[in-house]
């Protein structure tokens, strides 16, 4: 079934650090070796041995029209043939610019950067400039990125692989980031009461997708805004996932908050490589060439990127594009609240808009430790039954599951067939 796969991987690992270019989609935390791929279509992915599912992955995130739309690969296609890298401006990039401002109004100047990664390391190093100040409080399960600074009690791979820090970081770059506890509205306001005027920045995940998908309790991202303007420092909203994802206007617009600065990434580069930070002009005027903060990058804004980006968020402002997708991660919400009730499993659902998280566990999950509660062991074997049976999910307990416009009701009701089978193996 994977002997294309397994010969992949076999001379993979010779080449790459564990066969993969980043660490859990090599599958060790579901006890698999990893699936090499050969193409994908909407809301289908074909391995190299021909097995065929429906994806819930979607590249983690960007591919929020499915696979290969033809709005995007047709962009792709008519604007490689034009040059694929200049170095130097396009007229596009100001178009991107501006549809992003557009649609998110917290945003009135923006940088594009080339990954997510990049777009949050950016934007702690503005926030520090702009405030003079060094400490940074994030928040245990959140994932920024592989930001140096940004790695303590991270979530996405560190969560899965039990990893709490990174060997390589000295403790003088982290010794000034404050990691606390999501939702913990009590241990917000005491590291504001001890660090007073040392705390340039506040960066979250408005809706952690991390850890699995958690939402924020009502009125925590109100504490962080009035504790951050309170206190003189910048609110950052890490919205790499949930820009575009949750609305044209992410979780900004969905909660109604306003941050100071907010990074994309993910959805903007419709599957290319891509990132952005962005918010209050005053702010972002630091930037080199037009202030002191240095921020560069060869193949920022490059025309392929540029491109896929500009189809992909067209086809999102397209109406009913949000509605549909509401309505079908509701389908597969509710359809697996069903199954867990048939199969009497106390096992938790958790979805905002199209991003979703089945938590092995009966605890109420609000925080990093309560999603650590999951049985890990039995998501491994669930994953490898819903491999078994032609649907791919996220290869950890601690990722979201992304519903796409590719997919359609008739996939959402073959993804409940084959939980409910699943399920069932799983508890034989
Ligand atoms: N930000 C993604 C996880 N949520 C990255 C996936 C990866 O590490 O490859």
């Amino acid at each position: 079934m994977f002997t294309r796969s397994s010969a992949c991987y076999k001379r993979a690992i010779e080449s790459i650090p564990g066969g993969v270019n980043s660490p859990v989609r090599a599958c060790k935390a579901v006890k698999s070796d990893p699936i090499f791929f050969e193409r994908g279509e909407g809301p289908y992915l074909i391995d190299v041995d021909g097995n065929v599912y429906i994806d819930y992955v979607c590249s983690w995130g960007p591919l929020i029209l499915g696979h290969a739309h033809p709005e995007v690969t047709a962009a792709i296609y008519s604007v490689s043939k034009k040059g694929t890298s200049f170095g130097a401006p396009i007229w596009q990039e100001v178009e991107l610019a501006e549809l992003i401002k557009s649609c998110i109004p917290s945003i009135e100047k923006v940088r594009l950067v080339n990954s997510g990664t990049e777009a949050t390391m950016s934007a702690i190093r503005l926030a520090r400039a702009y405030t003079g100040r060094k400490k940074i409080i994030k928040f245990e399960g959140c994932y920024h990125g592989h930001v140096d600074s940004l790695l303590v009690k991270a979530g996405s791979g560190l969560a899965t692989f039990g990893i709490p820090a990174s060997p390589g970081i000295p403790e003088e770059l982290t010794k000034h980031t404050i990691s606390l506890p999501y939702n913990d509205f009590e241990a917000v306001k005491q590291a504001f009461k001890e660090y007073e005027k040392e705390i340039a920045a506040v960066i979250v995940e408005p809706v952690a997708a991390n850890m699995g998908v958690i939402p924020p309790k009502k009125g925590f991202l109100e504490l962080l805004r009035e504790l951050t303007s309170e206190h003189g420092s910048l609110l950052i909203f890490d919205e790499v996932i949930t820009g575009f994802r949750l609305g044209l206007s992410g979780a900004q617009g969905a909660f109604g908050i306003t941050p100071d600065l907010t990074c994309l990434g993910k959805i903007i580069g419709g599957g290319l490589p891509v990132g952005a930070y962005g918010g209050k002009a005053e702010i972002m005027e630091m930037v080199a060439p037009e202030g002191p903060v240095y921020q560069a990058g060869t193949l920022s804004g490059n025309p392929i990127a540029v491109a896929a980006g500009l189809a992909t968020i067209k086809e999102l402002l397209k109406p009913g594009t949000y509605e549909k997708l509401e309505a079908l991660a509701k389908l597969l919400e509710e359809g697996l609240k069903e199954i867990l009730e048939e199969l009497k499993l106390p096992y938790r659902v958790h979805r905002v808009a199209s991003m979703l998280t089945l938590f092995f566990t009966d605890k109420e999950v609000i925080d990093f430790e309560t999603a650590l509660s999951s049985d890990t062991e039995k998501f491994a074997r669930f994953w490898q039954e819903m491999v078994k049976r032609g649907v791919y999910l996220p290869p950890s307990q601690f990722e979201a599951w992304f519903v796409s416009l590719a997919h359609g009701e008739e996939e959402i009701e073959d993804t409940l067939e084959v939980v409910y089978e699943s399920l069932e193996a799983l508890e034989a």
